[in-house]
């Protein structure tokens, strides 16, 4: 009896290091070219989040919807400004992983400092992380709580 609660708990911990711990390789995608047209308006961007892979070439269109704006990506440190009604290009390889603030470059009015969007370059395995451990720890309060009274109920009279 005692073994075999043992070997559960051992099953139960490797589960645990498995999910948490060794790599997706099947989630790792090559290097796309990922395209977004954002629309800049006072004072936000839309979409606000662009999310894309590591090695990604990303193209933005940033398109201005009312007064001149720019878009300036932090940690890549490279920026492009639309006037009104215009649309300009921005290209390039997202190298750098990471959560970058997207900044409006070009003071466009009193919420103008406000104008901030975001660039997240990585896979999202954290979630898939998370929901398997949310899993097991599911299943594994189950194993604990159905074991003992497995283990008791021959050996008691009640
Ligand atoms: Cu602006």
């Amino acid at each position: 009896m005692g073994s075999r609660r043992w070997l559960v708990w051992l099953v139960f911990l490797l589960m645990l290091g498995v999910v948490a711990f060794v790599p997706l390789p099947a989630v790792r995608s090559l290097p796309q070219e990922r395209t977004f047209r954002v629309e800049a308006s006072q004072y936000a961007y839309s979409p606000g989040e662009l999310r894309v892979n590591p090695g990604d070439r990303v193209n933005i269109e940033l398109v201005s919807v009312d007064v001149v704006h720019g878009l300036y990506v932090d940690g890549y440190d490279i920026s492009v400004i639309a006037d009104p009604g215009q649309t300009e290009h921005l290209t390039f390889i997202a190298d750098r992983s990471g959560s970058f603030r997207l900044r409006c470059n070009v003071t466009c009015g009193a919420m103008h400092p406000f104008m901030i969007g975001k660039l997240t370059v990585g896979e999202n395995t954290s979630l898939w992380r998370s929901i398997g451990l949310a899993i097991i720890a599911v299943f594994g309060s189950m194993v604990i709580i159905g074991l003992p009274a497995n283990q008791k109920s021959p050996g008691r009279t009640v």
